[in-house]
């Protein structure tokens, strides 16, 4: 099947437009707080911190004092839970770097080619505030870091985020953790300040100041991925349960106003169906004035004519995540190459990767699922290529490129190709053409 739009499927509910996210004022605005601490390190970060956050923290680096506080107030049941999402985050983070090996090969005789795994160095973990206190959050940045093996993991939280979350940050593995929250974070960790030391690459999702920061630091570090609103979107055939559909695509939604949720269906009783229920389960969801508002906004349910049109339009969506609720549904997801994450049969549900089955829940948004997968071991690691070359390899190489310089007019280039051909010929050095 061709590439698909949304003029070749059916809609039982549109979306009502996009939101306004994008905000000229955002890139001049985000621009200046990079400049300002950039240039006057910590007394910008004060101001900022004043400012948007409505408190000065006296250092902003969290003392390991207050560290021990904060894991002393943990509710024990609660630092459990987290443990067990270290763990399997852990797990598979594992499993996933087991699978990533150096590489040595002789390509032809005497040239040997190679490739290492090499952790990056300092890393600078995001960890946003938020509507809530998302206690996966710090889990999902800080613990790949940690099986990579990166000599430095910092975190970067906002003054005003749940002590908890501290306490998290320590136990999944952070080094030193900093109450320092947004764009100012972002340049912090980029450029460094007096107490925020400079990172290699920072990673971890964010609000759109932090977001666009991100944007604006790439290149003076690395970044994972410009992370949007999330996003859910659900294909299903006549053998879903709708009550199901209906709680995950409301969790998705209570995330914030902007999440986008959606489905796809060649049934039309579960569509009519999943739209009934959405609307009951919103009577009683104590998060419903959020939930309700992001399904009202940019809530959508389309009728696919087949299982063939629903695979088109779920790779045309390219959503965060995507859950699979056919009959078949290995069948189903073997078809499908654009998603963040994907969720097989109607017991893997979103939240379990939000919270702690192991995936991470940091994943592309905003249909980047076309060109990259979500934040893993991977992010955390260079693949940085070597070779050696031995007198036989010098003999197939050297020609080539001493007629390929020759041709390009790059003459230095030539002679150092030369001078491996002919180690004794002087002319080369001195003339030569
Ligand atoms: N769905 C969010 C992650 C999360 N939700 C954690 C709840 N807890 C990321 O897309
Ligand atoms: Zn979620």
């Amino acid at each position: 099947m061709g590439k698909i739009n949304a003029d070749d499927v059916q809609f039982l509910k549109r979306p009502q437009g996009q939101d306004a996210q994008a905000d000229r004022s955002l890139t001049e605005t985000v621009h200046q707080i990079i400049e300002q601490v950039r240039t006057r390190g910590d007394a910008a970060l004060r101001e900022y911190s004043a400012k948007f956050d409505q408190t000065t923290p006296d250092q902003f680096e969290v003392s390991e004092a207050e560290i021990s506080r904060t894991l002393a107030d943990l509710d024990p049941q609660t630092r459990k839970d987290s443990e067990f999402a270290i763990a399997q985050v852990k797990r598979f983070a594992q499993a996933q770097l087991a699978t990533m090996k150096p590489l040595e090969v002789e390509t032809l005789p005497g040239v040997h080619l190679g490739h290492r795994i090499i952790p990056i160095q300092t890393v600078g973990c995001y960890v946003p505030g938020g509507r809530y206190p998302i206690l996966s959050a710090p889990v999902m940045s800080i613990v790949p870091a940690v099986v990579a093996g990166c000599d430095e993991i910092i975190a970067c939280l906002p003054p005003g985020a749940h002590p908890a979350m501290i306490a998290i940050c320590h136990l999944a593995g952070a080094h030193r953790i900093f109450k320092v929250g947004g764009a100012q974070a972002i340049a912090a960790m980029a450029w460094g300040t007096e107490s925020v030391p400079v990172v290699d690459k920072v990673v971890g999702p964010g609000n759109a100041f932090v977001n666009e920061a991100k944007r604006q630091v790439f290149g003076k570090v690395g970044i994972d991925a410009l992370a949007g609103p999330s996003e859910i979107y659900v294909i299903t055939d006549d053998s879903a349960d709708p009550r199901m559909l209906a709680a995950d695509l409301l969790a998705q939604a209570e995330h914030d106003v902007h999440t986008r949720v959606g489905m796809a269906t060649t049934s039309q009783r579960i569509a009519s169906e999943t739209l009934a229920e959405i609307a009951r389960q919103l009577e009683t969801l104590p998060t419903a004035a959020t939930a309700g508002e992001a399904w009202k906004r940019q809530g959508e349910i389309v009728v696919c004519q087949d299982e063939e049109q629903l695979i088109a339009w779920a790779d045309h969506m390219a959503t965060e995540h995507l859950q699979v609720h056919t009959r078949d549904p290995h069948a189903t997801a073997s078809k499908i190459r654009n998603y963040g994450s994907l969720f097989i049969g109607q017991n893997a549900s979103v939240v379990f990767s939000d919270k702690c089955c192991g995936t991470n829940h940091t994943l592309p948004t905003m249909a980047a699922a076309r060109y990259t997968g979500g934040l893993w071991v991977g992010a955390y690691v260079k693949i940085c290529t070597h070779q050696w070359i031995d007198d036989h390899g010098i003999a197939s190489v050297a020609e080539p490129a001493v007629r390929q310089s020759r041709t390009e007019g790059m003459q230095a280039h030539r002679r150092a190709a030369e001078i491996r051909l002919r180690p004794k010929d002087i002319d080369l050095i001195t003339g030569g053409k």
